[in-house]
C-alpha cells in the first residue's frame, strides 16, 4: 500500500499559511477569520520538516480536529472536550518516569521536548467507534524518549497514565472509567518508528482537547490507545492494565490493532466514516493496521489477531 508511504522532500513542507488559507476558504467568512486569529494567538507557529512517514492524505481542518473529540475526563460528548478542556492547567507539566529504567525521575515537558527532533507527521486516525480523520501531528518518535530513559534488559512493556486532577477534569468525578486513564504498549511497538510522542498539530501546540501538552499517537491502532495528557511513563516486565480493557475486556483487547476482519461486538470495523465530509459522505473501507501493514505486520508474526484483538 503506497497510500501511506509517499516520501516528501523538504521543499514539500506545506507552510502554515497554506493550512490557514485552506481552512478559512473551507469555512469562509467570519468563522474562518475567527479561527485564523485563534491560531495566530498561540505560541509562534513554526514550520516543521515533514517526515517521510507522513501519508499523502489531506488533513482534516483544525476545526474538525479540535471540536470532535474523545476525552472522557472532560465529558463523554464529542463536543464536550472542546467546551471544557480550556480549564486544564498545562504549565508547569512534568512526567514521572519509573519502573525498569536506568534513568527514573520527574522530567519537565521542556526537557522532554528536547529529547527528539520535532517533525510533522500526517497520519490517518481511526476510532473504534467507526469514524476516522487525518491529523497533521507535530512530535518525535517515542523511541527517542525511551532510549534516553534507558530501559533495563527485563523491560517488556511501556505503561502510560493521564493526569488525575478531578478539580479540573470534571469527568473524573464519574465512574465511567477507573481513573486515571491508562494505556500500554509492548516495548517493540513502543520502539517502532511510527509511534509518536505528539506535542502539537498544525504547526502549533496541541489544543488542550487533543491531549496537551503531551500525548501518544499509535497510528495503526484504534484511537483509544493514543493516550492524552500523559504524566507517567513506566517500563514493566508484565503486560500493564489498560483503561478500556479493564472496563470491558470482551470489547477492548490490549493490542487493539485496526483490523477490518475483526469486528467490535457493537460496531463493524470493515468500514469507517471520514469526519468532515458532510453528513452523507460515503463510508470507506478500513485497511488492516490502518494502512500500515507493510510497516508493522512483522510485529505480530505468528499471532492470531482474532485472539489478540
Ligand atoms: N486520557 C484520555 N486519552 C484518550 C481518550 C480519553 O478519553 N482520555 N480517548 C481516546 C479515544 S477513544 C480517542 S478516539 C482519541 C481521540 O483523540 P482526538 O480527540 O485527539 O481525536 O483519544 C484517546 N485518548
Ligand atoms: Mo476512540
Amino acid at each position: 500500500m503506497d497510500r501511506y508511504k509517499s516520501v516528501f522532500k523538504h521543499s514539500d513542507v506545506t507552510p502554515k499559511e497554506t493550512y490557514i488559507n485552506r481552512r478559512s476558504i473551507i469555512q469562509g467568512g467570519i468563522a474562518g477569520v475567527a479561527s485564523m486569529l485563534s491560531v495566530t494567538n498561540l505560541s509562534a507557529a513554526t514550520n516543521y520538516p515533514r517526515s517521510s512517514y507522513s501519508t499523502n492524505l489531506i488533513p482534516n481542518t483544525l476545526e474538525d480536529i479540535s471540536s470532535y473529540n474523545n476525552f472522557y475526563e472532560f465529558g463523554t460528548g464529542k463536543e464536550d472536550p472542546s467546551k471544557h478542556a480550556h480549564v486544564l492547567t498545562v504549565k508547569p507539566w512534568s512526567v514521572k518516569v519509573d519502573g525498569l529504567v536506568e534513568k527514573p525521575g520527574n522530567y519537565n515537558i521542556e526537557d522532554i521536548i528536547k529529547m527528539g527532533v520535532l517533525e510533522e507527521r500526517i497520519y490517518p486516525f481511526r476510532c473504534v467507534e467507526g469514524w476516522s480523520m487525518v491529523i497533521p501531528w507535530i512530535g518525535f518518535p517515542l523511541s527517542d524518549f525511551i532510549r534516553k530513559i534507558e530501559p533495563k534488559s527485563d523491560a517488556k512493556y511501556v505503561y502510560f497514565e493521564t493526569l488525575f486532577r478531578p478539580s479540573e477534569m470534571f469527568g473524573q468525578k464519574y465512574n465511567i472509567l477507573d481513573w486515571p486513564y491508562r494505556e500500554g504498549l509492548r516495548l517493540d511497538e513502543a520502539m517502532h518508528p511510527l509511534t509518536l510522542l505528539a506535542t502539537g498539530l498544525y504547526g502549533d501546540e496541541l489544543p488542550k482537547q487533543n491531549g496537551a501538552p503531551l500525548r501518544l499517537v499509535v497510528p495503526w491502532k484504534y484511537g483509544f490507545k493514543s493516550i492524552k495528557s500523559i504524566v507517567r511513563i513506566s517500563l514493566t516486565e508484565n503486560q500493564p492494565p489498560t483503561s478500556w480493557n479493564m472496563q470491558n475486556p470482551r470489547e477492548y483487547g490490549f493490542y487493539s490493532n485496526v483490523n477490518p476482519r475483526v469486528d467490535h461486538p457493537r460496531w463493524t470495523q470493515a468500514t469507517e466514516r471520514p469526519i468532515g465530509q458532510g453528513l452523507f459522505s460515503k463510508r470507506k473501507k478500513t485497511l488492516l493496521f490502518n494502512g500500515f501493514e507493510r510497516e508493522v505486520s512483522s510485529l505480530y508474526t505468528g499471532m492470531d489477531l482474532k485472539k489478540y484483538y
